[in-house]
């Protein structure tokens, strides 16, 4: 299987709850590789642009300022087929539905504040990746 990329943030209640070091923990422990990490905070501008894809839908203004309302942590992870494993190890949107042990089921509080997001193809990896950082700020 390929290496290839995926990129993560850790959504601002995952930080605001101080489960940041424990997140990165398991993505290490799962084998991603830590290609770039920063702690940073969105701008609407920003949270607006990311999340375009989802610009018509009704939570769209409710995950904006949810997404802007505090510091993440945005990281660009490596590792054989990275996207989906990555989705695997933090399980579904909903932590309802996620499987145990998964990063949304021991750290995510609802739907909408669900601790992490995972980019859902090479593609968009690729893309978010680069929204976030600088090429020389991946190694
Ligand atoms: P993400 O992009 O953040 O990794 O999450 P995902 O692929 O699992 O889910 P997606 O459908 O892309 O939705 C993006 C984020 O929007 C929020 N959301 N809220 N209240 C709701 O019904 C609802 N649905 C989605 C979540 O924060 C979700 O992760
Ligand atoms: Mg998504």
């Amino acid at each position: 299987m390929a290496t290839n990329r995926t990129f993560t943030m850790l959504k601002p209640d995952a930080v605001e709850n101080g489960h940041t070091g424990a997140i990165l923990d398991k993505i290490n422990a799962a084998g991603f590789r830590i290609v770039a990490l920063k702690k940073t905070q969105m701008t609407k501008a920003n949270a607006e642009a990311f999340y375009a894809v989802h610009n018509e839908r009704p939570f769209f203004g409710e995950l904006v300022e949810f997404m802007t309302r505090g510091p993440v942590v945005a990281a660009i992870l490596e590792k054989d087929n990275a996207v989906d494993d990555f989705r695997t190890l933090i399980g579904a949107t909903n932590p309802a539905d996620a499987a145990e042990g998964t990063i949304r089921k021991l750290y995510a509080t609802s739907m909408g504040e669900n601790a992490v997001h995972g980019s859902d193809s090479d593609e968009n990896a690729q893309i978010e990746g680069n929204f976030h950082f600088s090429g020389r700020e991946q190694f």
